[in-house]
């Protein structure tokens, strides 16, 4: 007879495939044996181990989803998303490198480059030896990338680009930029540019004191006429699609991420009132604690069927952006609420570094506002129910 496994209770391990399980395991015993240790120092100091890039790469953990000729995995998106479990279960700014190198910048070039971009970046990108961030964000323009200000006015042989992007994670180690402007060649339409470092002009200095998200790095990118050449153009998209096609795919990644960072906070909250005795008896035998993990874990579960069935879809060649808004909403939300739940059931001990969880509570304050905040994409659904734009 089949039996409750409070760890897995709807068996989400018996709906992965064999390649995906091994993917799985990969990124765990990766994340657990060479992220976890170091992750407080880094947390604490404010500092982003370049060498993770690198390490990723070795194992196949940047651009899963993109071709192997390119240097990618090959993998499909609910083993991407499996990758992104694992590593935010340690910590959502390591995650976040993942994302960003994968669905952010080596996404676009693969799906909007030229042959020849794609056989300069991605095996690089894929491999960890350089590192890319993607520029939408500014500091006038968040939740509303239309109005952005970045413009790329035509020249000889290219463009000169002039603008600042704000809030982008890992533009100071950046060695690639995806940055999208509004391109006067193309009646103003959105562009996407392949920046490098080293071009004249093109800066990216670090934004310090977070208090959220602090193992991982994040800066902005200052364009004071910038001239990058023609080929440097991402050539198959106009549009605010460009940005969205990245983001859809980096959301649903995050959706996944949000739950893995859930769980080690709801296994955490779980050992901890097991262990703890207050009033001669553990926490854990109190009906008010049992109501809080019963809570986490009915979330967690519903959240990771949740994230699996949108793999699944896109993985047939069907993804629909308001599903990912749904599933990026919702788990984040709730994991956010989790985290805050199991700082709380901590007591004191709640605060200190050593015990996480409120390491993965300030972070997911970050990923609720990133990749478009918790509100947006209610109103993105609020959208797709009513057909009325509420912005
Ligand atoms: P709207 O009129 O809705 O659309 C403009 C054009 O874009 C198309 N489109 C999409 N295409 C593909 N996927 C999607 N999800 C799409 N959403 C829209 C749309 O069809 C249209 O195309 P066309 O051909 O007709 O022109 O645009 P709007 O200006 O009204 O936008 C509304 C809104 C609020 C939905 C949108 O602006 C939004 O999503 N805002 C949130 C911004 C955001 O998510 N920023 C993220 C920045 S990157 C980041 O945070 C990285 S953190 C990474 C990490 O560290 O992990
Ligand atoms: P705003 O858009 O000003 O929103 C402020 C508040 O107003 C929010 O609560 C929002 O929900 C609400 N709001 C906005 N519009 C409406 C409306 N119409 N109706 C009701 N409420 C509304 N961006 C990148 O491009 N690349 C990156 O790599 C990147 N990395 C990031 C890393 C970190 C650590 C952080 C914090 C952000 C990052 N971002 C990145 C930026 C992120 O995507 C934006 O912060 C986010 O989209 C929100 O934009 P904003 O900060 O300008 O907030």
């Amino acid at each position: 007879i089949a039996r409750f496994d409070w760890a897995d209770p709807f068996a989400l391990d018996a709906l992965l495939s064999d390649e995906e399980r091994l993917v799985r395991d990969t990124a765990q015993a990766y994340a657990q044996e060479r992220l976890q240790p170091r992750v407080t120092e880094a947390y604490l100091d404010e500092d982003f181990d370049r060498a993770i890039m690198t390490e990723m790469g070795e194992l196949g953990l940047l651009g899963a989803t993109i071709p192997t000729e390119y240097g990618g995995a090959g993998l499909n998106y609910v083993s991407y998303g499996l990758v992104a479990r694992e590593v935010e279960r340690v910590d959502s700014g390591y995650r976040s490198a993942m994302s960003v190198q994968s669905s952010l910048v080596m996404h676009p070039i693969n799906a909007y480059g030229s042959e020849d971009q794609k056989r300069k970046y991605l095996p690089r990108l894929a491999t960890g030896e350089w590192v890319g961030c993607f520029g939408l964000t500014e500091p006038d323009a968040g939740s509303d990338p239309g109005s952005m200000r970045t413009r790329a006015q035509k020249v000889d042989g290219g463009y000169r680009l002039s603008g600042s992007k704000m809030w982008i994670t890992n533009s100071p180690i950046a060695d690639v930029f995806v940055v999208w402007a509004k391109s006067d060649a193309h009646d103003g339409a959105i562009r996407g540019f392949v920046l490098e470092k080293g071009m004249a002009g093109l800066t990216a200095p670090k934004i310090r004191q977070k208090l959220s998200l602090r193992a991982s790095i994040t800066g902005e990118i200052v364009m004071d006429g910038v001239e990058v050449p023609e080929e440097n153009l991402l050539p198959h998209v106009s549009g605010l699609k460009g940005p969205f096609g990245c983001l859809n795919r980096a959301r649903y990644g995050i959706a996944w991420g949000a739950m893995g960072a859930a769980e080690a906070c709801f296994h955490a909250a779980r050992t901890y009132t097991l262990d703890r005795k207050q009033f001669g008896r553990p926490l854990a035998a109190t009906q008010l604690v049992q109501m809080k993990l019963a809570n986490m874990l009915t979330e967690i579960t519903l959240g990771l069927q949740a994230a699996l069935r949108v793999g699944r879809r896109m993985d047939e060649g069907e993804l629909i952006p308001e599903t990912v808004s749904l599933i990026k909403r919702n788990n984040v939300g709730k994991a956010l609420d989790i985290a805050r739940t199991a700082r709380d059931m901590h007591g004191g001990n709640g605060i200190s570094a050593e015990f996480q969880v409120m390491r993965h509570a300030a972070n997911l304050e970050t990923v609720n506002t990133y990749e478009g905040t918790h509100d947006v994409h209610g109103l993105i659904l609020g959208r797709a129910i009513t057909g009325i734009p509420a912005f």
